[in-house]
């Protein structure tokens, strides 16, 4: 397998993937480079599902190897939410929809914080869900899980989405003040990733 294509619309993710990958050698091409463009709903319920429905359409449409991912927070006082939903939780009927101002990422946290305002519980962890599909061959997924908490106000401008009010288990700073190499370390898809490239290369697929 010489490509594979990472079907992103997201920037944050994929320069995370390409950083990931890098060490290996294999070579990450993105949805960008691809000259007939199509977009692909997530509706399901839950991450598994919408990363193999993107990995599907993706893979049987550009009939390479392809590799998606379905990612999200989950939030104990708010009972798993906004997961399936964080990238659109700004506005979901669940805790009142909250005004796009700046980018849908402040609009999602200000409702964060919003719903967590005098809430001491504050345990998260980020989910990741990453499916490689080849329409020749197969497919497989992996997990990754990142444990931490919400912290009262934004820090750090490094990462993206939620990364500015998340402190990572035994660290003070939070998600958005560590450098890529350290975040891909310990992250939800760092660890996905590392999980699907072993296997992947004992399977043999040349990775
Ligand atoms: P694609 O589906 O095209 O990959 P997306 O942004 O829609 O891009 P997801 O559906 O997986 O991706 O939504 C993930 C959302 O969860 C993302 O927009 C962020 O708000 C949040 N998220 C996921 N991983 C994150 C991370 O590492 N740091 C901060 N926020 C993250």
């Amino acid at each position: 397998m010489d490509k594979v294509l990472v079907a992103t619309t997201n920037r944050g993710k994929l320069r995370e993937f390409r950083h990931i990958f890098s060490r290996y050698g294999i070579e990450i091409i993105s949805l960008e480079d691809m000259k007939e463009k199509i977009t692909v709903e997530e509706d399901r319920e839950t991450f598994l599902e919408n990363a193999i429905k993107k990995a599907k359409i993706y893979g049987d449409f550009y009939k390479i190897p392809v590799i998606t991912e379905d990612a999200g927070l989950e939030v104990e006082a708010l009972g798993g939410y906004p997961g399936v939903y964080s990238a659109r939780f700004y506005s979901i009927d669940f805790g009142g929809k909250e005004e796009v101002k700046d980018n849908k990422d402040v609009a999602n946290i200000n409702k964060l914080l919003r719903l967590l305002k005098n809430e001491k519980n504050r345990k998260a962890r980020f989910v990741s869900v990453v499916v490689f599909y080849s329409p020749e061959i197969s497919g497989i997924w992996t997990e990754g899980y990142c444990y931490g908490s919400i912290t009262e106000k934004p820090e750090g401008d490094k990462g993206f989405g939620y990364d500015p009010v998340f402190i990572p288990e035994g660290y003070k700073k939070t998600m958005a003040q560590l450098e890529i190499d350290e975040k891909n370390r310990i992250s939800h898809r760092g660890k996905a990733v590392r999980k699907l490239i072993e296997i992947l290369s004992r399977l043999s697929f040349e990775i």
